[in-house]
């Protein structure tokens, strides 16, 4: 099953949010497995985000992931990148439809609320960051086989 990186970022946390944004995820019936807050510090920011290195975002970029503490997630579900990613809406919170996290709870890119991998190779790159393997649990869910039918491994 595939496995993504969840990050809900410093203004989620200040806004009172965590728990409605997570709930969300839940509800659609992703399974949680591992999660942890912390303050991200400017070399983790910068390995996190190398990808946006040069662009004229970046320095806001990183001082804002590191303005405040930030709740680190991994999901795990079918198509979990995906559906994570279409859970949380356009980047541009402007753009993002309602029903979305960031069109429901945003209304600027820079302070968009949540992070999603956007691809399964950087949910493993991004997982891998943040967490040692034995902190990520493997347990079985009772609700499984009733969102998957008989695929429920
Ligand atoms: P993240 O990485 O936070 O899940 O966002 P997205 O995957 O949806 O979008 P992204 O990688 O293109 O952007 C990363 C991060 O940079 C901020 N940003 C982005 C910004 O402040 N100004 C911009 O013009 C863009 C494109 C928001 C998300």
């Amino acid at each position: 099953m595939e496995k993504t990186f969840v990050m809900l970022k410093p203004d989620a946390v200040q806004r009172g949010l965590v728990g409605r944004i997570t709930a969300r995820m839940e509800q659609k019936g992703l399974k949680l497995l591992a999660v942890k807050m912390l303050q991200v510090d400017r070399e983790l920011a910068a390995e996190h985000y190398s990808e946006h290195k040069g662009k004229p975002f970046y320095e806001e970029l990183v001082r804002f992931i590191t303005s405040g503490p930030v709740i680190a997630m991994v999901w795990e579900g079918k198509n979990a990148v995906a559906v994570v990613r279409r859970i949380m809406g356009s980047t541009d919170p402007q753009e993002a439809a309602l029903g979305t996290i960031r069109g429901d709870y945003a209304l600027f890119t820079g302070n968009n609320v949540v992070h999603g991998s956007d691809s399964p190779a950087s949910a493993q790159r991004e997982i891998a960051l943040f967490f040692s393997a034995e902190e990520i649990v493997s347990y079985k869910k009772t609700d499984q086989r009733w969102l998957y039918g008989q695929q429920d491994e």
